[in-house]
Formats: C-alpha cells, structure tokens, sequence
C-alpha cells in the first residue's frame, strides 16, 4: 500500500537549483517510490544557527511504500551518498538537507525521527513551498491546513519564489 509523504528539500552549497532537482531524481530512484508532485523553488534567508550563505528550498509529495523509520534512511544516505554531505555544525551550510514533513496522517514520535517534522509550521521557508504544491493539506497535529498556517506565521524570513534557471 502506498502512503503520501512530503518532503523538504534546501541547499545553501554548490549549485543550489541543480542540486535540488538531483535531490528530486534521486528520491523518485527509491524502491518502491513515485514522485507525484513538486513545489517551485524559493531562495530563502538562513533561519538560526550561524552566518551562511542563502539557501534554495522546495516541497516534493512522494506517493511511498516504505515505511517512515526505512525513508528515513534512505533520505539520509543520499544526503551523504550522492551530495558528499558531512555533519559538523547543527543547522550550518549543507549541499542537501532532506527532512521527511509528513507521512500521511501518522504521527511519530521516536528517537531521531518526529513526524510531522516539529519545526515545519513556524517556518516560512518550508511552508512557503509546501503552500505552492499543497495549500489545501491539513497539518495532522495543529488541525489546520497549510494556506491558514502560513497566513498567520510571524516570521521574518525572506522568501522569494524563483523562476527556473532553465527557462531564463
Ligand atoms: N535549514 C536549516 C536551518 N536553516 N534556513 C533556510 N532558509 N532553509 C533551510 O533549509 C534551513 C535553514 C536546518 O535544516
Ligand atoms: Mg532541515
Ligand atoms: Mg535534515
């Protein structure tokens, strides 16, 4: 049976545009996965952490068979298999972050996995692009869907909506 998950994709390092649309072809080469729906990509303003470059970020909705702990996994190794991406600074610069948002309904709460993700709604730089592919998906905890929760988040983040490269 296959469940519909979203994911979040940023990078700050590299060639952030190329970098997420490998990040999206890689996800859609997992077994047992479809992609079945992306964001636009937005260049945001780095939120916490230290002085660093700005970071492109976008949505992917993945229809999946594996089960959460298992994409999980999967997500973390192309992070380190195919983007080289080294843990150091928590929140610092990264070629790839891929951050499992939602899976279905399900609500986990296990260690180093918590879904949906427990930032994902006080950040613009996730619901921004979650908005662009989804606005009408409701947040399974918070109740609300994801249009209203971006509508009243107070956050100054800078979030700007990009035209892809490939048609400029
Ligand atoms: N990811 C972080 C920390 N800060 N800021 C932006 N704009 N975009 C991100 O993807 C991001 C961040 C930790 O994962
Ligand atoms: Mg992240
Ligand atoms: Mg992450």
């Amino acid at each position: 049976m296959e469940t519909e998950a979203y994911i979040a994709l940023g990078s700050n390092m590299g060639d952030r545009e190329l970098n997420l649309l490998r990040a999206v072809a890689e996800v859609g080469k997992l077994p047992g996965c479809r992609v079945t729906g992306l964001s636009a990509f937005y260049e945001t303003s780095p939120v916490g952490g230290i002085d660093q470059p700005s970071f492109y970020n976008g949505v992917l909705r993945l229809a999946t068979e594996l089960p959460p702990r298992e994409l999980l996994e999967r997500l973390l190794h192309i992070e380190s298999d195919v983007f080289g991406r080294v843990r150091t600074v928590q929140w610092g610069p990264r070629p790839m972050d891929l951050d499992l948002l939602l899976y279905g309904s399900m609500i986990v709460e296990e260690e180093g996995l918590i879904v949906p993700h427990p930032r994902m709604a006080e950040r613009r730089f996730v619901l921004e692009p979650l908005c662009n592919l989804a606005p009408g998906l409701v947040h399974p905890v918070l109740g609300q869907t994801v249009a209203q929760l971006l509508k009243t988040l107070r956050s100054d983040e800078s979030v700007a909506k990009l035209q892809p490269e490939i048609l400029t």
